[in-house]
């Protein structure tokens, strides 16, 4: 089951740990923000998510010490380098963890996401997001995407006046 708490931003602590602030967010909390997350506990359930939402493509991503060896630090640096992408996707966990932080609007603080198996999270098209691994270094998640997959990760705040982010903002305004 998901946890979410505000980060602690505290940059002196490899961004692995926890770094849990202690201030929790509700499941509420995070669909204000577009973020909703559900429970899967089978394949077959991230299956019927992700048809009821009309997706077609995927990917599964293994990262761990062994699979990545000395590209793994290069890489997580990638993912937590904060970005946005242009779709709406979704991560489902099948084994090992992760943390998606996301940005709260509209104070843009940092929220953690702890991921473990059976949980999936979608993420609105739009919204600035960074991940990385626990300090366990292993993840194995299933990536989905509505349609060709868009890999490109758009920085902030290069990001900021693209359509996507605007349309974004202005829904997570419309919902309050
Ligand atoms: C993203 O959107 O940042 C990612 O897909 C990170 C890796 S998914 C385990
Ligand atoms: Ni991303």
């Amino acid at each position: 089951m998901v946890e979410a708490y505000y980060h602690d931003n505290d940059d002196s602590v490899d961004f692995r740990e926890p770094h849990n602030s202690g201030e929790a967010l509700s499941l509420e909390q995070l669909a204000n923000i577009g973020v909703i997350y559900k429970h899967c506990p089978t394949e077959a359930e991230m299956d019927k998510v992700a048809l009821e939402r009309g997706y077609k493509n995927r990917d599964t991503v293994r990262m761990s010490s062994e699979t990545l060896g000395d590209q793994l630090l290069p890489k997580l640096r990638t993912f937590y380098t904060e970005h946005l992408h242009e779709d709406e996707e979704i991560r489902y966990i099948i084994d090992g963890e992760g943390y998606f932080d996301v940005r709260n609007e509209p104070d843009d603080r940092w929220v953690r996401c702890k991921l473990v198996p059976g949980d999936l999270l979608i993420l609105p098209a739009g919204i600035y997001h960074r991940f990385t691994l626990t300090t366990d270094n292993y993840v194995a998640a299933v990536r989905l995407f509505q349609d060709e997959p868009k890999w490109i990760a758009h920085s902030r705040p290069d990001a900021d006046g693209f359509p996507i982010r605007r349309e974004y903002l202005s829904s997570v305004q419309a919902s309050k």
